[in-house]
């Protein structure tokens, strides 16, 4: 059993360390097969690929655990929509379409899944047995604001287009069906644990926040528990409502946005460990600056189950020399 299962089994206390987004844009061995793959849904189903860009950081780095190289947007992909990744602009999926979305299958949806259990196997085969490889799912909310084109180019949400939408309750019963269905297969080929990313919560409006994240967040992690899948949670932006979430959902983990207060977290997130935290941003500063604030979450969460990790994903410009320096000092930190 790796450290990471060990903290999120409340078996003992360890050291357990890794990164969203360790295993991509920011590592030029990454770039490198990038620059040949042009269409990024393709290179996520090439299997070979896939394992060889997920065991890139831990080849680099001394990290507990591997993330599976894939995308929350392949769900959406495997029910139909065509997704393109445009430079700067991010991906764009094409006209969501309701029939379609509801005619498609599982059968079909996990024959469009294949190649990533099949990169899940490869991966497992090749990692060592200490280590874990994380499986992962975007949660409904965010998977629909790329589905349906809920965001604007600011960053908000685009509240007259989401007013007017039919349909909403049935379209997210059909996801967190096929997204538990995804997460099984992914565990059944040897992931074992699975992240949920819900990184678009905080565009929820307060009075909506239970229908649309606790209650399809809490559906996902009722189905893991049934299956024994250890759950990390990430409602990124709801603030204080972390407190009500980690009391509704109960996932196995909570990570933390660099909003949240790792103080604060302590106080009031009970019975669940805590992951992350530590602003990516951060990452671009000098050494000493990076050092600093690490050792305020080492520091807090000392004494507490603690998956030492970020507040988000590690951004393109990050020097991977500085990911190396930060990890050695968590390592060898005693404090
Ligand atoms: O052009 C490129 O090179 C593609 C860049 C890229 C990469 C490397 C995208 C496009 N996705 C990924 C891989 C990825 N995405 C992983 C596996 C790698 C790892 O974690 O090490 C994971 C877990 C994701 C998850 C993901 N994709 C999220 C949730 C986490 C988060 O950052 O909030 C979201 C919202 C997406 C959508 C997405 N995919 C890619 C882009 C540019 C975006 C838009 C959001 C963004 O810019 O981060």
């Amino acid at each position: 059993m790796s450290n990471l299962e060990k903290i999120l089994n409340n078996k003992t206390s360890c050291k357990s360390v890794w990164f969203m987004r360790q295993a991509g844009r920011y590592l030029p061995e990454f770039r490198k097969i990038r620059s040949k793959n042009e269409d990024f849904i393709k290179l996520c189903l090439n299997s070979e690929l896939s394992s060889k860009i997920t065991l890139q950081p831990i080849k680099r780095f001394d990290l507990d655990s591997a993330i599976i190289f894939s995308d929350i947007l392949i769900v959406p992909y495997a029910l139909g929509q065509t997704v393109k990744f445009f430079k700067k602009k991010g991906p764009k999926l094409n006209q969501f379409n309701y029939k379609y979305f509801l005619d498609t299958n599982e059968n079909e949806f996990l024959r469009k899944l294949k190649p990533i259990y099949k990169a899940i196997k490869l991966t497992r085969k090749k990692l060592d047995k200490k280590k874990s490889l994380i499986s992962f799912v975007g949660a409904p909310w965010t998977l629909l604001i790329y589905m349906l084109d809920l965001k604007k180019n600011n960053s908000k949400l685009n509240t007259k287009k989401f007013k007017s939408l039919e349909n909403l309750d049935k379209i997210m019963d059909k996801l967190i069906l096929f997204l538990c269905l995804h997460i099984k297969n992914q565990s059944k080929a040897g992931a074992n644990v699975v992240q949920i990313f819900d990184s678009w919560a905080g565009l929820i409006p307060d009075k909506l926040k239970k229908n649309y994240c606790f209650i399809p967040n809490k559906k996902i992690v009722d189905f893991c528990k049934k299956h024994k899948i250890p759950t990390i949670c990430f409602p990124k932006g709801i603030k204080k409502k972390y407190k009500d979430f980690n009391k509704f959902v109960k996932p196995n983990c909570l990570n933390l946005d660099s909003s949240i207060n790792p103080i604060w977290a302590k106080k009031n997130l009970k019975n669940v460990v805590i992951q992350g935290g530590l602003d990516p941003k951060i990452l671009l500063r000098s050494n000493e600056e990076i050092l600093k604030r690490a050792m305020k979450y080492i520091q807090t969460f000392r004494d507490i189950p603690y998956i030492f990790n970020l507040g988000h994903g590690l951004l393109p410009q990050t020097d991977p020399d500085k990911v190396n320096k930060l990890i050695k000092f968590y390592r060898s930190y005693n404090g």
